[in-house]
């Protein structure tokens, strides 16, 4: 098939999901084409299978905010009549559906109907799409959109709450690729970042204020007090500073290691000891699934999809959200005995397979091919 991906380029975890699923879709044969601002983080290879479409939006002076929707639906129409796409696939409700179902509309005009799966991440439902200015436009986005996915069944039930949704939600949830992982990296190199003696603690996220970044620091600052560890800080984002400087406050700065984005992330988990992950919310926990395939247990709140993912005493453990007490006492009780650790970390790779691409990619061919068998189901123009 023919599938145009819309999403976001970023770090962030729904275009990150996006990214994989396109390179996966074009393995297994299909020409895929992304649509956004600029070309995707882990997008690499482009090539006949897989093209990215630069979508533009010349700065007018008149504009106090520049209309990217606008630039993204014509894009859309443009992309779509040109390369005879067959299915749409945006990736976060806002304003991706929205502009998707405009260029919905724009085509139907001439006779081409085109069928749009939109996939709701997390936070266009929890914290962005239900703020009372957007809500009415990402309901009848969300309405609107031929098939609803979302990333877990938690998200399902809080879309339900929150919108006046008339669609069936189907779940379809984050996933990873158990093949990268089968041979262990060579590379793995731990001493460059811990002696031997010291466990490796990593966080990984865009440090905005949902992922509660000082508990992060918090819990590892209890951690070390009783072993000796280092915590590993990957990623860009608002909360970043507030945690150097109260890392600097709490005499542990040497300890702690500020390295940034980064696209080596598994080389990254490869030495890591314990994922934190302590979030407000969470639609899924992504970096929580990409830690386990790696073989580092996860110490979470439990929030949102996360139970579907992290689960209670065998890959990681589960706690209210904010008790850094307990978050710190589950992290030793698996740290602190190599037979347990080694046991935990089995466990979350065993259960991370449960989520291979290989179940996760036939759900969502078998969506698009029933969509594009119903594109001429006029009353859905
Ligand atoms: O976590 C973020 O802030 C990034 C965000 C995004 O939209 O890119 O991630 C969301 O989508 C991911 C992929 O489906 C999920 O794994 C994350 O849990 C979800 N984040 C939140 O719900 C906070």
């Amino acid at each position: 098939m023919k599938i145009a991906i819309v999403c976001y380029p970023t770090f962030g975890g729904s275009g990150v999901v996006a990214t994989e699923l396109g390179i996966a879709l074009a393995n297994r044969g299909h020409e895929v084409h992304f649509i956004t601002y600029r070309q995707p983080v882990r997008l690499e290879l482009l090539g006949n299978r897989v093209h990215f479409h630069e979508v533009n939006v010349p700065e007018y002076p008149l504009f106090k905010y520049q209309p990217y929707e606008l630039a993204l639906s014509s894009k859309l129409v443009d992309t779509i009549k040109q390369y005879n796409i067959d299915v749409l696939h945006v990736h976060y409700a806002i304003p991706h559906a929205y502009a998707g179902y405009m260029a919905k509309k724009m085509l139907a005009e001439e006779n081409i109907f085109i069928p749009m799966i939109t996939t709701l991440h997390g936070t266009d439902i929890t914290l962005v799409g239900s703020h009372p200015f957007y809500k009415p436009a990402v309901t009848f986005s969300i309405n609107n959109s031929d098939v609803v996915t979302s990333v877990s069944e938690s998200l399902k039930q809080q879309t339900l709450e929150i919108f006046d949704v008339k669609k069936e939600i189907a779940v379809v949830p984050n996933f990873i690729d158990k093949k990268k992982y089968h041979s262990s990296f060579t590379d793995c190199q731990r001493s460059l970042m811990a002696k031997d003696d010291e466990k490796i603690i990593t966080h990984i996220s865009n440090f905005r204020k949902v992922k509660r970044i000082p508990d992060v620091v918090k819990i590892f600052y209890k951690i070390q007090e009783s072993i000796s560890a280092k915590l590993i800080m990957v990623g860009e984002g608002p909360e970043k500073v507030k945690a150097e400087k109260l890392c600097r406050s709490l005499g542990i700065a040497e300890k702690v290691v500020f390295l940034g984005n980064s696209n080596e992330i598994d080389r990254i988990l490869c030495f890591s000891d314990l994922f934190l992950l302590p979030s407000e919310t969470e639609s899924f926990g992504l970096a929580a699934l990409e830690a386990m395939v790696n073989k580092v247990p996860v110490i979470s709140s439990n929030t949102g999809g996360i139970p579907e993912v992290n689960k209670q005493g065998i890959t990681g453990f589960l706690s209210e959200i904010g008790d850094i007490d307990d978050m710190a006492l589950n992290a030793l009780k698996i740290l602190k005995n190599e037979e347990t650790l080694d046991t935990f970390k089995t466990n979350a790779y065993n259960t991370a397979l449960n989520f291979d691409i290989l179940s996760v990619l036939p759900l969502y061919e078998d969506i698009y091919q029933k969509a594009y068998e119903q594109r001429f189901n006029k009353a859905d123009y």
